[in-house]
């Protein structure tokens, strides 16, 4: 079908051709030349299949110096003639003629519409229009560039009979349907990844606006980077403007927060009623699989919002492979709904998805540097690690560079500058050294007051994080205990080690082995000591509990029992 479209062409620009050469020989008042106008003829048409043939007509101009008047003339005679039915073919100075669905109607002033054909979206111009968004129209008028921009002046607009779904539908499907590495875990949540990219690829091909939210640790960042370049992409390529049109924040809580949400609702709202924009689709990533997440998404659902939750993290409740959010969601990915666990981290399912949704995109160390960030010991991370033709250290670098910079961003997208980290060794080095001065301060002052017993052939550690650590500085003190727990278990393989570390209403746990997962800690907690309000989530091996201070003393014992209790191998 595309070659046939591109005979056509060529052929209807031959016959163009002849004409625009036949003025230029009578308005230059010379005698016909056969020979010469058949070169010209050809010079011209292989020019212009070249310009067909190139995916992006509008950025991707043939340079036109070096051409004689003639040349020139004889062109902008032939481009002006030109009647287009595609928007992907159409440029400065030729005139449309096509069916094509209205996707945005702005006002005041004149009438602005988005126009896609299926293929490309452009604006359309006029004084006044009956027609609004969602309807198919027959439209016609010049063509020409503002800003950077392609516009049609609409000459005439009337109803049109077009199945617009039908195409909208077979070009969401994503062109690219294989993951960048061999994964058995992959494989078995692929209809899932593809239904997500064409539910996003849907969203830019129809001009709905796409909200990011994602945690802001380095797994949540490179999460929120891959989908935002992949919908860029292909916003770009589509003729959608990505500036007005593609929002990232980081949430700073680890959950979808209540304060996140109704920021959300203003800045949808603000497209919705300030630009004439469609309500937005919101996706939130390396967040939202949990009961802490379920209030956002029952209040978004309520205003008649759609989001998606990709995330790895343990969604506590699961039913029939369904979890406490799901009834407020279009789609939700997590491992644990098939089955699986937290290591495929949701940046590395991030980068899959991104490269399903714009097949042009690629960034190789992002899967990598999430994975190692959020410890992940599979063997996809090694493939990843590969693939990234760097060293597993310069990766470890770039994930704590990515950390401190999201960390001192707070609410910020900081936009650019985690980008710049991907390649800047000058600035990743600096950011390091800065992060390991933080370190070794926080460890001077915190490892000797860090106490360590066995308990049931558990090497279990507690520290006291407020009394012994800066807080409100880089790394916090949830990170210190990681750091304290990394050094414990050094050498000491064949034990599971337990570290916790603790404020005045909070445990924050890390363990090397699934001894004692956080989760069954909080179920016990919670049975046994409801009046302390335990809350919390994690992985099996991280996490954080949530409790009312004066039962801290308390929880700490049930801990040790829990332990006690444990029947280990
Ligand atoms: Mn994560």
């Amino acid at each position: 079908m595309k070659k046939d479209l591109e005979l056509n062409l060529v052929l209807e620009s031959a016959g163009l051709k002849k004409e625009t050469n036949k003025n230029i020989n009578k308005e230059n008042n010379r005698e016909s030349n056969m020979k010469n106008n058949e070169e010209q003829i050809k010079e011209n048409n292989e020019e212009n299949i070249e310009r067909n043939s190139r995916s992006d007509t509008r950025t991707n101009r043939p340079e036109r110096s070096g051409r004689s008047d003639r040349f020139d003339r004889s062109e902008k005679i032939f481009v002006r003639s030109e009647k287009k039915s595609s928007l992907a073919l159409v440029k400065d100075g030729d005139y449309f003629d096509g069916i094509v669905k209205i996707t945005r109607k702005a006002r005041p002033g004149p009438v602005i519409f988005s126009v896609t054909d299926g293929e490309m979206t452009v604006d359309a111009v006029t004084k006044d229009s009956e027609f609004d968004v969602d309807a198919v129209v027959k439209l016609a008028g010049p063509v020409s560039e503002r800003a950077g921009r392609l516009q049609i002046e609409i000459k005439s607009i009337l109803k049109a009979d077009a199945n617009f779904d039908l195409i909208l539908e077979e070009k969401s499907i994503p062109k690219r349907t294989e993951f960048s590495i061999e994964s058995d875990r992959y494989e078995k949540m692929k209809p899932r990844f593809l239904e997500i990219a064409k539910r996003i690829r849907t969203a830019v091909f129809i001009n709905q606006p796409i909200l990011i939210r994602h945690h802001n640790d380095s797994d949540g960042i490179n999460s929120g980077l891959a989908i935002e370049q992949a919908c860029k992409g292909l916003m770009n390529k589509v003729g959608v403007n990505p500036d007005y049109n593609l929002f990232r924040s980081p949430s700073k809580a680890p959950f979808y927060e209540v304060s996140d949400v109704f920021r959300d609702i203003v800045s949808a709202k603000r497209l919705v009623d300030g630009h004439d924009q469609k309500s937005p689709l919101i996706l939130v990533l390396d967040n939202g699989s949990t009961p802490e997440d379920a209030f956002a998404f029952k209040t978004l659902k309520t205003l008649g919002y759609e989001a998606i939750v990709i995330d790895h993290h343990n969604p506590v409740i699961m039913k029939d492979g369904k979890t406490s959010v799901c009834p407020y969601l279009s789609y939700h990915l997590n491992p644990y709904m098939f089955g699986l666990d937290s290591q495929t981290s949701a940046g590395m399912l991030c980068y899959e998805m991104a490269r399903f949704i714009d097949e042009d995109y690629e960034n190789k160390l992002a899967p990598a540097i999430a994975a190692i960030s959020d410890r992940c010991n599979i063997v996809e991370t090694e493939r990843y690690i590969i693939n990234s033709c760097e060293t597993k250290e310069v990766l470890t670098r770039i994930g704590v560079a990515i950390d401190f910079v999201a960390y001192q961003m707070k609410f910020d997208g900081g936009k650019g500058v985690f980008e710049e980290l991907y390649t800047n060794t000058e600035m990743v080095d600096l950011i390091n050294s800065k992060v390991k001065e933080g370190a070794d301060t926080q460890l001077m002052s915190a490892l000797p007051y860090l106490r360590t017993q066995e308990i049931n052939g558990v090497i279990f550690s507690h520290i006291d994080l407020e009394k012994y650590t800066l807080r409100f500085t880089y790394p916090t003190p949830g990170k210190v205990i990681g750091m304290i727990h990394d050094k414990v278990a050094e050498g000491k393989d064949s034990f599971p080690v337990l570290s916790i570390g603790y404020v005045s209403d909070m445990i924050i746990i890390r363990a090397t082995k699934p001894v004692l997962p956080v989760q069954k800690i909080i179920a016990t907690l919670q049975k046994e000591l409801p009046e302390a309000n335990v809350d919390g989530g994690g992985h099996e091996c991280a996490g954080t509990i949530k409790f009312v201070p004066a039962h801290l003393t308390t929880i700490i014992e049930k801990i040790k029992t829990m332990l006690k209790e444990l029947k280990v191998e």
